[in-house]
């Protein structure tokens, strides 16, 4: 339809101008004709004039005139010339052949003949008037007067006018036709070109380019929109409150109300069944959880993940859904069941045998198994189609969770090619020549650069992932904006740091102090107690081991804090079908025990391992008792232990101690930030963390909680969603564009019917 609106725009006027030349231009030419004629005409009056003049005197001397009669009717034989007379010098009509008219004399012939228009209409139609003197005249003869057929004239004219508009016609057609091609073809290479630039890809693909002409604009349009989202994007960063609501609303404007389906390996809860045939909920120990479930209650959508619980068979529905939280039921969670062989490959082996070492460079050498691989590719392909299968739009927004699905992406794509994937790696990405020794290492590149967005917790971990596509794939990069175009598809590569749920209310917190007396009580230390705690998993990434030798360096160096110094680990047991983490939590024991011997009496063991999962309100109680906070991580994605324990003590004090190789130590930097490598570095921290006056306490603390309540996981979420809310506008103005042209072709193409 724009195609023929933008032709008309210039048939239209070519046509107009066809049609006025042709009115201009057809009297025009009648009147040159008839001059070129008329001057023709006077040549042959003047030359039959001078032939028959000779002739004509001869007669009149010899007195025979009647011969002239005979000479005139044989000059009237030729075709044009109608009749002749011959005048006097006085004007009297001495002869004339029969055709010339009666009503015409000699005195009448020289006035017409001397008009511009010399025409006369007689009975048989237009003739020219001509009268030619006789160039030596006889006696009494003077001048002759020639009627000139003008009708061939006309006959004439009426062909030329016929072959000229004839002519105007085909030039018309001619022209308009080019014209349409011509249209036709800019037409589409401004909208193949806009639709690339909308696309961001058109400046590089010379099939898709926008035309030359096209160029300087489309580079300027995409400087604008970048422009515009950076613009856009820092407004969002200056948004100091991130809550529920916040992101809700931006749900419904960015998102207007989209379906959000979330995928992760592991479920925010889980029923187990006790020994005594009870089913309980837990909610496991990860960060991954502790981070995403807010925003799924904020946002209402779908929870795919592994169903792992004993009794989680029981819970659902016949399509393995259930409403949750329980007591709330503000999202659904769909659960997906693995086979022990599934799990064994696919968690246990590719991902947490393989890729977690791998990512996380701990000294723990990455172990890769084809079967392992084949079943983490199998187990990819079943979440893929549990997405496909939940998805109730052909677009849905789908956030990928973590190592488990690199793979995911691409399938999904597959699946559901105008969804809106984001993928989050919660853990570090290695550089490239840590990554290179996975055998896969292509196969996950491309299942990553499925996403839409892939966000990482920091610029460093961005930078790595860049830098391997780079070596890797044949993908183009542009720094400046942090995207990958890989086959086409262009994949956003940010940091998003993750957090918490920054706990606005706290009016039902229990005092600092009664927490502190509740926690010594039980563990039955003396009031003066200095509490260092330290919470993770039991992985050996975590830095544990690293951590005991810190406080063993400390008893050594400074021997005041024997009897005084407690160091309570809290370790919740995880991946323990596996040998490496096996061996790992028996050595932490063995090294917790040693130091127990060593520097414990009756009544005092410097060192306290409690290996268990511990609830929310156990792990607030412990973080609010604490004097002294341990994160001594190798490598950590973020952690977010550190940041629990910041958002706990509304008191402003406590003193956290932080590994410089968790990703937290780019936001938290008013710790005591430590190499945990360094035993005698992380054994100073220490001291210097149980000695701090209380006022730097307040301080560095006032300073972190600041930081944590503005940078909450809404802030995360809301980032990320808002960046993929860019996306879907830049695609659904991409596809409008494209349905555009779609219909004006199939418009331009339909048969056209009389
Ligand atoms: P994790 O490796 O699980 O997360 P982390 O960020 O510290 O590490 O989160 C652990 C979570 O489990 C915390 O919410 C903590 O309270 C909880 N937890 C720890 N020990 C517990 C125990 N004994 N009992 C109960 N709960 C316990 C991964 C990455 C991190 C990243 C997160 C989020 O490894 O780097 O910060 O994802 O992206």
């Amino acid at each position: 339809m724009k195609t023929l609106h933008l032709q008309l725009r210039f048939l239209i006027p070519l046509l107009l101008t066809l049609l006025v030349a042709a009115l201009v231009a057809v009297p025009v030419l009648d009147s040159l004709t008839l001059r070129w004629f008329a001057r023709d005409i006077n040549n042959r009056g003047m030359l039959v004039a001078n032939t028959l003049a000779d002739a004509i005197n001869e007669a009149q001397l010899d007195g025979k005139t009647w011969r002239v009669q005979g000479l005139f009717e044989r000059a009237v034989a030729d075709e044009r010339l109608v009749a002749i007379a011959l005048c006097s010098p006085g004007n009297e009509m001495l002869r004339r052949t029969d055709g010339f008219p009666a009503t015409l004399d000699c005195a009448q012939a020289r006035a017409l003949a001397e008009r511009a228009d010399p025409r006369l209409v007689v009975e048989g139609g237009a003739v020219h008037v001509g009268v030619h003197a006789l160039g030596t005249p006889g006696p009494g003869v003077d001048s002759l007067v020639l009627l000139h057929d003008l009708s061939f004239i006309d006959r004439r004219s009426l062909d030329t006018r016929r072959y000229l508009i004839i002519f105007i016609v085909v030039l018309g057609f001619t022209m308009a036709l080019i014209t349409m091609v011509v249209a036709q073809i800019s037409w589409r290479g401004w909208v193949n070109g806009v639709r690339g630039i909308l696309r961001g890809e058109g400046l590089v693909r010379p099939l898709l380019a926008p035309p030359p002409e096209l160029q300087p604009f489309a580079s300027e349009v995409r400087a604008r929109l970048r422009d515009l989202e950076d613009e856009y994007r820092r407004s969002l960063d200056l948004v100091s409150v991130w809550n529920p609501e916040r992101l809700r609303s931006l749900l419904l404007t960015q998102l207007r109300g989209d379906q959000v389906i979330v995928v992760s390996n592991r479920e925010p809860y889980l029923h187990e069944r006790t020994e005594d045939g009870r089913v309980i909920v837990r909610r496991p120990a990860s960060g991954l959880v502790t981070a995403v479930e807010p925003v799924m209650r904020a946002c209402s959508g779908t929870w795919i993940a592994h169903g792992s619980g004993s009794a989680d068979r029981d819970a659902v529905d016949a399509n393995d859904r259930l409403p949750v939280p329980p007591g709330t039921k503000e999202y659904t969670l769909r659960r997906v069941w693995l086979t022990e062989e599934e799990e064994r490959g696919y968690y246990n082996g590719f991902a947490n045998e393989g890729l977690w070492p791998l990512c996380h460079v701990a000294h723990v050498r990455p172990v890769f198994r084809e079967s392992d691989w084949e079943m983490y590719r199998h187990v990819n392909e079943r979440f893929a189609d549990a997405v496909a299968a939940e998805a109730r739009s052909d677009d849905p927004v789908v956030l990928v969770q973590d190592y488990h699905f690199a793979l995911l992406p691409a399938m999904i794509r597959e699946r559901l090619p105008r969804a809106t994937i984001l993928t989050f790696w919660h853990i570090p990405w290695p550089n490239p020549e840590s990554f290179s020794i996975c055998p896969w290492r292509r196969e996950i590149l491309e299942g990553l650069l499925g996403s839409t967005i892939l966000g990482f917790h920091t610029r460093f971990h961005c930078k790595n992932f860049i830098e391997t596509v780079d070596r890797g794939l044949e993908a183009r990069i542009e720094h400046e904006h942090s995207t990958i175009v890989y086959r086409d598809k262009e994949t956003l590569v940010e940091s998003y740091p993750i957090s918490i749920d920054w706990p606005e209310d706290t009016t039902g917190w229990v005092p600092v102090a009664t927490c502190r007396q509740r926690l010594l009580q039980r563990l039955a230390l003396p009031a003066d107690t200095c509490l260092a705690v330290g919470v993770d998993r039991f992985d050996y990434t975590k830095g544990i081991l690293e951590r005991l030798h810190a406080v063993e360096r400390l008893l050594e160096k400074r021997p005041e804090w024997i009897g005084r110094f407690v160091f309570v680990q809290v370790a919740a047991p995880t991946r323990s079908a596996l040998e490496e983490y096996r061996a790992f939590q028996q050595r932490i024991h063995g090294v917790a025990d040693r130091i127990n011997q060593r520097f414990g009496r009756p009544g005092y063991e410097p060192v306290r391992l409690l290996a268990e999962h511990h609830d929310a309100e156990a792990l607030h109680e412990l973080y609010r008792a604490a004097n002294i906070c341990v994160v001594t991580s190798l490598h950590d994605g973020m952690n977010l232990v550190s940041k629990e324990f910041v958002a706990a003590r509304d008191d402003e004090q406590g003193v956290l101690v932080l590994s410089r190789f968790a990703g937290a130590a780019r936001e938290l930097s008013e710790a005591l930030i430590v190499n945990p490598y360094h035993v005698e570095e992380t054994a100073d921290a220490l001291h210097r963390a149980a000695t701090m006056p209380t006022a730097e306490q307040r301080e560095r603390m006032a300073s972190l909680r600041m930081t944590v309540r503005e940078n909450n996981v809404f802030r995360w979420a809301g980032r990320m969603l808002a960046d993929a809310g860019r996306f879907r506008l830049r695609e659904r103005v991409a596809a409008r564009v494209q349905r555009h042209t779609l219909s004006d072709t199939a418009e331009d193409e339909a048969p056209v019917h009389s």
